[in-house]
């Protein structure tokens, strides 16, 4: 077709009545984001000339997708969550926020309210102990100048030997995996846990079912979450990529980033692991934060990103 049904006015005047810009209640802000998201995807559909057959299957894929709570994980595994980072890295460039630790993808498995320690944390139940590799993972906050930040909270998150995460995967204890540790007057926080194993979305899940109509898998390499929050400091949400694994930049979600790779130091020392208080070979890992300084009490604050919350002992 020569003219183009989407973009005549009577169109566009019909999908204006459909977002309410016919009355007065309501929200202008999401009147307006729905006009666009009318407008777009009517443009898309008949530029794209998406049959009916396409578009019904699009609808029940969306139910599908948030049945299965999984519609965190496709934002992640089509850059969208990633292109959130690039769209503030490059605001925060624009008004000379640089420095610091890069921020990388919260992803949607994060659980709040998890058990709080001073410097240290033990953040596995032992349950895997017969498989797991010991994992102690130690580093510091600090400013920009290299200064420790005392009392900093690290709230850190990682999956068991399976690629899996406590909460989500129901056979796990509760916040296994996961901890906030305090900083020390030095702003070092140290963590006993073991190596954790990447994640692989469901096979059998409508992710992955996109996903593969894309030709493309659903993997991410080994690695650890952390929010890091500091009074006076602008929150920090960011993970460390395990080198060594063969998705490290082959990430299905896009979170490997310079600056954000993480070497384990592999250790088989009988002495070594006395002293560690374990058996045989373990894994060491260094990592440490600097933050930028908060410009606003809300710089100080994570997203409000609606995120699970376990309530303990439940
Ligand atoms: C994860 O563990 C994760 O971090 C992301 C971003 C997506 C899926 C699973
Ligand atoms: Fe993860």
């Amino acid at each position: 077709m020569n003219v183009k049904i989407s973009q005549t006015a009577d169109i566009q005047k019909f999908f204006q009545e459909a977002s309410g810009f016919g009355n007065d209640e309501g929200s202008p802000r999401l009147k307006r984001i729905m006009l666009r998201v009318l407008q777009d995807t009517a443009k898309l559909i008949e530029d794209l000339d998406i049959t009916d057959d396409e578009f019904w299957t699009a609808v029940d894929y969306l139910n599908r997708l948030g049945g299965r709570g999984e519609a965190g994980l496709l934002i992640a595994g089509l850059g969208l969550e990633h292109f959130l980072d690039l769209l503030n890295d490059a605001k925060d460039a624009e008004i000379g926020r640089i420095g610091g630790t890069p921020r990388t993808i919260e992803g949607p498995l994060y659980v709040a309210g998890a058990p709080i320690a001073q410097g240290e944390a033990r953040m596995d139940d032992g349950s895997e102990a017969a498989v797991a590799t010991p994992m102690f993972l130690e580093g510091r906050v600090l400013d920009l100048d290299g200064q420790p930040v005392a009392g900093a909270v690290v709230d850190v998150w990682h999956a068991n030997t399976k690629g899996n995460y406590s909460y989500f995967d129901k056979s796990q204890s509760e916040y296994n995996l996961r901890r906030r540790i305090v900083t020390d007057a030095e702003g070092r926080y140290r963590a006993r846990s073991i190596v954790p194993s990447g994640y692989g979305c469901d096979p059998q899940g409508p992710t992955q079912e996109c996903l593969n109509q894309l030709g493309r898998h659903g993997q991410r390499p080994a690695h650890i979450h952390f929010f890091i929050s500091a009074p006076g400091y602008r929150h920090l949400t960011t993970q460390i990529n395990l080198s060594g694994d063969k998705y490290l930049w082959d990430d299905f979600a896009y979170a490997t980033r310079d600056g954000l790779v993480g070497e384990l130091n592999f250790v088989e020392n009988a002495a070594a692991a006395a002293k560690r208080g374990v058996d045989g070979r373990f894994a060491e890992i260094e990592f440490s934060f600097q933050l930028q300084k908060a410009a606003s009490a809300a710089d100080e604050q994570r997203s409000h990103r609606p995120r699970a919350l376990q309530v303990q002992g439940a």
